[in-house]
């Protein structure tokens, strides 16, 4: 019962737009209607500027976080923190408030990753930020963490749940990035 509802809170928690309440608050714009139409960071970014970025990289992250805290509240197993952190994930991609559309999962992974796997956290986002800046592709250096993530987790010997849940986030990040991966190929993917 208490899964259950640290599930149903983290998914409520995962569900609230930052990038689109922040975008109309602040900048009068809805992201779903510019760039790549994404609400998360990077189209925050590319459309309203650095500090939009940062203020929904932020938010996004706060609140993969609150999900993996909710779960960490209970005694017991690490498997609360993982629903926690892996609801808020499918809140934020399938958000209760947009029916059932949302952003890609990226910087809400990072933040339930900043709690769980501290070293993990630290060399995805090295990797992604080297990829980033040298191509410029936001897309690829996402998919690139997701790929790694898993594997870090588990050469990194920890338990069972986390590598579990590492590979499921990873696995949602992907497919969420399926429109971006075509453009990839095709050379056409947006840059920042
Ligand atoms: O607009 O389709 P777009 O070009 O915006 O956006 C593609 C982009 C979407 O993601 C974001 C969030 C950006 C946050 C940047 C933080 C860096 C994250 C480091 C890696 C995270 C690893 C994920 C682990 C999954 C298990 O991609």
């Amino acid at each position: 019962m208490d899964y259950i509802l640290v599930a149903v809170f983290s998914y409520i928690i995962g569900s609230i737009p930052s990038g689109l309440i922040l975008g109309r608050l602040f900048w009068h714009t809805d992201l779903r209607a510019h760039g790549s139409r994404n609400i998360g960071a990077t189209n925050a970014w590319r459309t309203l500027g650095k500090g939009a970025g940062i203020a929904v990289f932020i938010a996004d992250c706060i609140k993969g976080q609150a999900g993996v805290l909710l779960g960490l509240s209970l005694p017991g197993t690490p498997i609360a923190a993982v629903i926690g952190g892996l609801f808020a994930i499918i809140g934020h991609s399938f958000s209760l408030f947009l029916r059932f559309h949302g952003g890609k999962g990226v910087a809400t992974s990072l933040g339930v990753l900043t709690i769980l796997m501290g070293n993990v956290t630290f060399l995805v986002f090295a990797i992604w930020l080297i990829i980033v800046y040298k191509t410029r592709y936001v897309s690829l250096g996402s998919v690139t963490a997701a790929v790694l993530t898993p594997i870090l987790a588990a050469a990194f010997g920890y338990p069972m749940e986390y590598i579990l849940f590492a590979m499921l986030a990873s696995t949602l990040v992907i497919l969420r990035h399926r429109e971006n991966i075509n453009r990839l190929i095709r050379g056409t993917e947006n840059k920042i």
